[in-house]
């Protein structure tokens, strides 16, 4: 008997209701981007990557994708329905008018890319050009959800120039040092001006009618006003965390569990003067447990937080990465259910289980979580 495929509905409100249907990354041919101003960046200073680019090697690759795999039978098994992105030829450049960078990137972690705010999903602008054209990976999936869905509002941010006006030649050094960098972080002089909009997907958490989103090296205030004006019937909140010397993307430092409960990266707390709409209405903002590696693995572009770059399955049941001993400890104690996945090896293709996700449909309904304002 063949099973019934259900049409596509999308809909997903916020990080923690009933996930019925996500689509999950892939690794297929990434490449290490060669420099470009936002990217250095973000490398760290004493990082094995500075001065490489090119092709992953296959065996990592396909390491990669058999736990991406494997990390979708999971979810599968527990009835979730999941999709997986087409990859396109990251080897090659990308020509604008305005810019050239000699590879891409890859397609493992849509989290960067796609923002689902109910029953839309709105293509971010992106910040660095080896990211320009990732969003065609997603293209198949998003036809889909439109033939099938007919509530589905497929959106995309104005693709932005991407010059070098764009960034601040004060980053390009990987001789800054991190007290310096830390010092940047928070005066909020980060690698992106003000140019034009710019944000990625990942620097965004969604709480029903509230909008979280990370002022850092990803995303420039502009990017923070263009999602206010595109989402009217949103409260968008700009915050960010000062003691981040390599600020891109929100989901390592703040993951909300479920209504009334975040997780607060100890090393980059949220300022006092940010937490008010939290405290307000009773919102618990914890310390995260420490990470269970004091490295990130080889060519790496993330920190060791990918610890708690967690998924929440719903309000009881949550993915924590295989060896990160401490934070699934963490979650017991919280009471969730914790289902382990090994993903480790795939952590240098873009990120941990949030980064290599994203959501299509949660049970969940548009509410008010922060009445107080
Ligand atoms: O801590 O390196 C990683 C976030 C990836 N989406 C970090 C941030």
């Amino acid at each position: 008997m063949t099973q019934e495929v259900e049409k596509t509905v999308v809909n997903s409100w916020n990080e923690w209701d009933d996930l019925k249907h996500v689509i999950v990354g892939r690794a297929d041919n990434c490449h290490i981007p060669p420099a470009e101003p936002a990217l250095d960046a973000k490398v760290p200073e004493d990082s094995d990557m500075r001065g490489q680019w090119g092709r992953r090697p296959q065996e990592s690759i396909d390491h990669a994708n058999e736990l991406l795999d494997k990390f979708s039978i999971q979810l599968e098994n527990r009835g979730i329905r999941v999709d997986r992105p087409t990859p396109i030829d990251f080897s090659q450049p990308v020509t604008t008018p305005d810019f050239y960078t000699a590879s891409q990137f890859g397609c493992m972690p849509p989290r960067d890319v796609l923002l689902t705010v109910g029953s839309e999903i709105l293509e971010a602008t992106m910040s660095y050009r080896c990211r320009w054209f990732e969003y065609l990976c997603y293209r198949p999936l998003m036809q889909q959800y439109w033939e099938e869905d007919p509530n589905f509002r497929h959106e995309a941010a104005p693709k932005p120039r991407l010059t070098d006006e764009d960034y601040r030649p004060d980053y390009l050094s990987d001789k800054i040092g991190v007290e310096k960098r830390l010092e940047w972080a928070a005066k909020k002089f980060f690698v992106t001006t003000e140019t034009e909009p710019l944000f990625d997907a990942a620097d965004v958490l969604r709480f029903g009618k509230d909008l979280v989103v990370q002022h850092g090296f990803t995303t420039n205030e502009k990017g923070i006003e263009w999602l206010r004006r595109h989402f009217p019937n949103h409260r968008v909140h700009s915050v960010n965390f000062p003691g981040d010397p390599y600020p891109i993307h929100i989901d390592a430092t703040f993951t909300p569990l479920r209504p009334g409960l975040i997780l607060n990266n100890p090393q980059r707390r949220l300022p006092d003067e940010q937490r008010q709409m939290f405290n307000k209405n009773d919102w618990e903002i914890i310390d995260a447990a420490q990470p269970a590696h004091n490295a990130p693995p080889p060519l790496c572009y993330s920190s060791t937080w990918l610890s708690m770059n967690v998924l929440v399955l719903n309000q009881k049941t949550v993915c924590v990465e295989k060896s990160e001993v401490y934070q699934a400890e963490q979650m017991d104690n919280l009471g969730m259910e914790v289902i382990e996945v090994e993903l480790r090896d795939a952590y240098a293709f873009g990120g941990g289980l949030h980064c290599c996700t994203a959501d299509v449909y949660r049970e969940s309904s548009f509410e008010d979580y922060f009445p107080k304002q």
